[in-house]
């Protein structure tokens, strides 16, 4: 019998189900520990109160549960929008919210073609309205050796793949971001080359771990998470999970991805978190969780080996890193 590794709590609108209990914000506070909220936030040099919060913080943040399935806490909200990689804005963490603020999210459309039977364009509020929403608390780990425990609103990438239904020739997912340089202004430098382009292996996509996000603690995703859709795979380092995603194309091909077509010997076409496979310029054995003093060590599959280890049977993942 498989094990869930991950928590899933259903997100219910008020009206459907009123005796559902979400913690307020300040139940949450109060649950997690209001001394341990504050030693966490001094830890990563933020002051409770003083910090320059962006985008503002929804009084009632919604959310079913407060620990991942390991029993660690979650991010605050705080900390989750304000330090951020999203290159097409800055490069530089703490400056995301605020160059983000302003991004427009809507009108969206994503588009869904290539080796299909059904290209479709979905806009947010398709995506909103034909998948059911679940919350799912998930590890987040960065290759840069910091990680996250975030409360994601979005629902399994294999659903709308099964609406466009596949070629038998379509064996890899080709995924876009937005290409906006009036609005991103990282994007008018020809450094990278733009938009941010990633890929999975088809079975990757289809595993039920895969999600298109569309929320973060219940409420619409905020700018600097990649608003108003972006991809989550939490086996794999943070740059898989493209932002602001607008086309997913299913391909015969390995697509080519922005990270390794700059830096083919740091970042492959896998990326999956690995401990005992070290980047070429520092190790993965270890992670900084973001608001803990110290570091923690990396689990295999960033603790998602139950549900994708199989995935790569037969594979050499120094090889296929
Ligand atoms: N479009 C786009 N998506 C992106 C990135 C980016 O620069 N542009 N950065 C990636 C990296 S390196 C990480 S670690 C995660 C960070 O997601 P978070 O800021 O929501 O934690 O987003 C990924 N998705
Ligand atoms: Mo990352």
């Amino acid at each position: 019998m498989a094990t869930l590794r991950y928590k899933s709590v259903p997100v219910k609108s008020s009206e459907i189900t009123p005796e559902h209990v979400y913690l307020s914000r300040r139940e949450f506070m109060k649950a997690a520990g209001v001394a341990g909220v504050g030693a966490l936030l001094a830890a990563c040099g933020i002051s409770p109160g003083q910090s320059e919060v962006l985008p503002t913080e929804p009084a009632d943040l919604q959310v079913g549960a407060t620990s991942d399935e390991l029993g660690d806490a979650l991010n605050t909200y705080e900390q989750i929008t304000n330090y951020n990689n999203y290159y097409e804005f800055t490069t530089d963490k703490e400056g995301v919210a605020r160059l983000s603020k302003d991004f427009k999210s809507s009108p969206w459309e994503v588009q869904v073609y290539g080796l299909v039977d059904k290209p479709m364009t979905f806009g947010l509020e398709d995506l909103l309205s034909k998948f059911t929403q679940q919350e799912r608390i998930y590890r987040m780990r960065c290759v840069e050796a910091w990680s996250m425990v975030i409360p994601w609103t979005g629902f399994p990438l294999a659903e709308l793949l099964k609406q466009v239904e596949p070629l038998s020739s379509a064996k890899y997912v080709r995924f876009e971001s937005i290409l906006d340089p009036e609005q991103m202004p990282g994007q008018k430098s020809g450094f990278y080359p733009w938009p941010y382009q990633e890929g999975l292996r088809l079975d990757e996509a289809m595993n039920d771990l895969t999600i298109l996000a569309t929320g973060l603690y219940g409420k619409p995703l905020p700018n600097p998470t990649g608003a108003p859709v972006r991809l989550v795979v939490p086996w794999k380092y943070g740059f898989k999970s493209l932002k602001a995603i607008v086309k997913i194309e299913l391909v015969a091909e390995q697509p080519a991805t922005l990270w390794s077509s700059i830096a083919p010997n740091e970042y492959g076409f896998y990326s999956n978190v690995n401990p005992e496979v070290p980047h070429p310029r520092w190790s993965q054995a270890s992670e900084r969780r973001i608001g803990e003093a110290g570091r923690r060590p990396t689990l295999m599959f960033n603790g998602y080996a139950g549900e994708v280890a199989h995935l790569y049977d037969g594979m050499d993942l120094a090889e296929n890193y």
